[in-house]
């Protein structure tokens, strides 16, 4: 599969690209049935807290499924796809390594994940990470989509703060200046977000009554890459076979905002005391 200069264009410039029907809508409902069934079945390896199916927290019954790929055939050829491939190809350059897979189940009612950066997580060095997010359900504002900020690919690593608890199942989030555009992705079934590492995003809560907001994600590192954070090996060729990638660090200089001459800008002043285990 190849693509226009205008996608690779956007990419370059945005940080981001969605690929509309990249999966076909029958792959996207086979892929909502077994993941839906693999949840009914209970706990399974990376759940960190476990499933509650008698919770009234919506996220306790449909808790997010982590690097499935490492049991679940299934999920390896997904994360593998060779449309995924070819275009992670062509949009970075070189063929990258395969790292990470995870199911967002977001029922209605579910919180979303603040705004963050995935890099933060996966610490790839040289290069960063990429991330493949595919929509298994049409995704809007009400049900939680996805949101970006166009352009911040081109940003440093962020410092962290709290985050809203109320809004997101993860605790940290990184501040951006009052009016940045962050955009909402508003995605069909099958549908294919690539963005890349450096990406400020997150999404809200889903608000509908009765719409899932389920999405397949993909985390890849660049093809230079020759580290990654520990919970991220093994780490795989698009081929399936092994590579060795040395060990990132955590930690380390981030980005504070501050204004000169009346705009924002950022300040690499601060230090990365933390590094979160899991994207
Ligand atoms: O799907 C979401 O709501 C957030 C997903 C995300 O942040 C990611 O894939 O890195």
């Amino acid at each position: 599969m190849s693509l226009t200069s205008q996608q690779k264009q956007h990419f370059d410039e945005q940080g981001y690209l969605i690929l509309h029907g990249l999966f076909s809508a029958q792959e996207a409902q086979y892929y909502r049935e077994h993941y839906m069934a693999l949840r009914q079945q209970g706990s399974k390896p990376g759940d960190f807290s476990g499933v509650d199916l008698s919770s009234q927290d919506p996220l306790k019954k449909y808790p997010r499924m982590i690097h499935m790929h490492r049991w679940d055939k299934i999920s390896l050829d997904w994360l593998l796809d060779r449309r995924i491939a070819a275009a992670l190809t062509s949009l970075t350059g070189a063929e990258p390594y395969a790292t990470q897979t995870m199911i967002y189940y977001k029922p209605p009612g579910g919180r979303g994940q603040a705004l963050h950066q995935d890099q933060f997580y996966l610490r790839v060095q040289p290069g960063t990470c990429v991330a493949a997010w595919m929509a298994l359900d049409a995704c809007d504002e009400e049900n939680g989509c996805l949101r970006v900020v166009p352009g911040s690919h081109n940003w440093p690593l962020l410092c962290t703060v709290k985050a809203d608890t109320t809004q997101s199942f993860t605790d940290v989030t990184v501040p951006i200046p009052e009016g940045t555009p962050v955009t909402p992705v508003l995605m069909q079934a099958g549908d294919v977000l690539f963005f890349s590492g450096q990406v400020v995003h997150g999404s809200g809560p889903n608000h509908s009554t009765d719409r899932f907001r389920r999405s397949l994600i993909g985390h890849y590192a660049t093809g230079d890459a020759q580290q990654i954070a520990r919970y991220y090996h093994p780490v795989l060729r698009m081929d399936g076979s092994a590579v060795e990638l040395d060990t990132s660090q955590g930690g380390g200089a981030c980005g504070i905002w501050v204004e000169h001459d009346g705009a924002p800008v950022i300040e690499i002043t601060g230090v990365e005391g933390i590094t979160g285990r899991t994207e």
